[in-house]
C-alpha cells in the first residue's frame, strides 16, 4: 500500500470497460482512488460504459487513466504493472458469456484460466523486483458450483458445467495457490448473478428488459429465449462491487460468495418485467432452441452469511427494484430509438440474435 497520505491509492482494473468495471471505477474514485483500467483494442469504441468517468488525461487531476492491454498478452501485463505500480488490482476481465464458453472454449480458458496465471505472474515478479506489495482481487463465479445443490456457500464443492465455469475454477485455484505458495494478498469473490441497465445485451435479464421495452413501444414483436425453469440469485451490480472492495481491505486474504440469499427462475424475471409493462409475456415469447446450453446450471441460491458477518456487506437493491430499474432505464433507450425511428432513421437491434 502507499504509505504516502498525500499520494492516492492506485487502483488497476482489468475489465474496466465491462459492467463491473465501470461501476467498480465509480465507487473506487468516490473512495478517493486513482484508478487505472485497461482497455483492449477494438476496431469501434468499446469504452460507452465509463466515458462519463473518463477524463482527457490533458486535463487537470484526471482520477482515471486507460492503458491498451489484453489478458491474453502477458508483456502487455508486465508493462502496464511497472508504469501503474497500483496497490490494488481487480481481475475482472473475461470472456464472461457462458453460452459463448461452449462456442469458444479455447479462448475462454486462455483470457479466463490463463489470463488469470499471466497474471499472478506479472504481478508476483513486480513485488520481487521492486519490494511493492500488491493486493489482488479475482473475479470467481457461482457458475464454479454448476450442478452442486443449492444454497451454495464457501464450503460447497465445484462442479462446473462449462468451458467458461471450468477456467473460472482454475483462475480459483492458481490464486489459492499463489497465495499458499507465495504468500500473495489474493481474495477470490464467489459473485452470483448481478445485473443493471448496464449489463450485456446479451444475458437474460437484460435481454428482456430490452426487447420488452421495445415491445412496449411498437419496436419489436417478439423475443425468442431458452431455458425458462432456470433459476438464478440476482443481485445489482453497484452493490456487488462494494463486496470486491471490502475484500481487498481485510487483515488477511479469503474467500467468499457473495450474493442477496433469494432465487427466482427466469420465467418470474419475465414475469416480473412484462407485469411493469402492463403486457402478458405468454403473448410475445418463443423458445428457441439454440439458447439451450450443452449443459445447464439448472439452480443457483447464495449462502451469504460469511459475507454479511465478516465484511458487513449486505445488499440494497432488492429483486423488484432491480428489475424495475432496468426496465426504466430500457424503457427510455427505446423511447430514444422511437423518436429516431419516427424521425426516419433506420432502427437496427444489434446482436439480439446470439444471446
Ligand atoms: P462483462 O462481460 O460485462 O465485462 C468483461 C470485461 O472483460 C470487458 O471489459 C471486456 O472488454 C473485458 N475483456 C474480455 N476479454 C478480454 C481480454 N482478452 N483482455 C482484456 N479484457 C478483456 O462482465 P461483467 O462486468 O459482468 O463481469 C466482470 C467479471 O466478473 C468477469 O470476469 C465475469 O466473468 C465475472 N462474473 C460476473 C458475474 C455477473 O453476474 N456479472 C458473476 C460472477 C462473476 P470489452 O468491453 O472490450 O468486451
Ligand atoms: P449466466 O447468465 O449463464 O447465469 O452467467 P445468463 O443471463 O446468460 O443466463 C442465465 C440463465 O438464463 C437462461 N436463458 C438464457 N440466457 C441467455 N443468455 N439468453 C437467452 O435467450 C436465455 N434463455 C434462457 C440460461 O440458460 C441460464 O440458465 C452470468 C454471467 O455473467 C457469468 O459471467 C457469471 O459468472 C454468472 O452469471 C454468475
Amino acid at each position: 500500500m502507499s504509505n504516502d497520505i498525500s499520494c492516492p491509492r492506485r487502483a488497476l482494473i482489468s475489465g474496466i470497460t465491462g459492467q463491473d468495471g465501470s461501476y467498480l471505477a465509480e465507487f473506487l474514485i468516490k473512495q478517493g482512488y486513482q484508478v487505472h483500467g485497461i482497455v483492449r483494442r477494438t476496431s469501434l469504441f468499446n469504452t460507452d460504459r465509463i466515458d462519463h468517468i473518463y477524463q482527457d488525461p490533458h486535463e487537470n487531476n484526471p482520477q482515471v487513466f486507460l492503458h491498451y492491454g489484453d489478458m491474453t498478452d502477458g508483456t502487455g501485463l508486465r508493462r502496464i504493472l511497472h508504469k501503474v505500480r497500483p496497490d490494488e488490482i481487480y481481475n475482472l476481465a473475461a470472456q464472461s458469456h457462458v453460452k459463448v464458453s461452449f462456442d469458444q472454449p479455447e479462448y475462454t480458458a486462455d483470457t479466463v484460466a490463463t489470463g488469470t496465471l499471466r497474471l499472478l505472474e506479472a504481478v508476483r515478479d513486480y513485488m520481487d523486483e521492486t519490494g511493492s506489495v500488491v493486493r489482488i482481487y479475482q473475479a470467481g463465479s457461482s457458475e464454479m458450483f454448476g450442478s452442486s445443490l443449492p444454497p451454495q456457500s464457501e464450503v460447497t464443492p465445484f462442479h462446473p458445467r462449462s468451458p467458461y465455469a471450468v477456467s473460472k475454477v482454475a483462475a480459483y485455484w492458481y490464486a489459492v495457490n499463489y497465495r499458499e505458495a507465495y504468500g500473495m494478498y489474493i481474495a477470490n469473490g464467489i459473485l452470483f448473478n448481478h445485473e443493471s441497465p448496464r449489463r450485456g445485451e446479451t444475458f437474460v435479464t437484460r435481454k428482456i428488459t430490452r426487447a420488452a421495452t421495445r415491445i412496449k413501444l411498437g419496436l419489436q414483436q417478439k423475443i425468442y429465449l431458452g431455458n425458462l425453469a432456470s433459476r438464478r440469485d440476482w443481485g445489482y451490480a453497484g452493490d456487488f462491487v462494494e463486496a470486491m472492495w471490502l475484500m481487498l481491505q481485510q487483515e488477511k486474504p479469503d474467500d467468499y460468495v457473495v450474493a442477496t440469499g433469494e432465487a427466482h427462475s427466469v420465467e418470474e424475471f419475465l414475469e416480473a418485467v412484462f407485469a411493469i409493462l402492463e403486457l402478458n409475456w405468454r403473448e410475445y415469447v418463443e423458445i428457441d432452441a439454440r439458447y439451450f446450453r450443452p449443459a445447464e446450471v439448472d439452480f443457483l441460491l447464495g449462502d451469504p452469511v460469511k459475507v454479511r458477518n465478516v465484511l458487513g456487506w449486505k445488499p440494497r437493491v432488492n429483486f423488484d427494484d432491480l428489475v424495475r430499474m432496468m426496465v426504466e432505464s430500457d424503457l427510455e433507450l427505446a423511447r430514444q430509438e422511437k423518436t429516431l425511428r419516427d424521425a426516419g432513421h433506420r432502427i437496427v437491434s444489434r446482436g439480439m440474435a446470439i444471446g
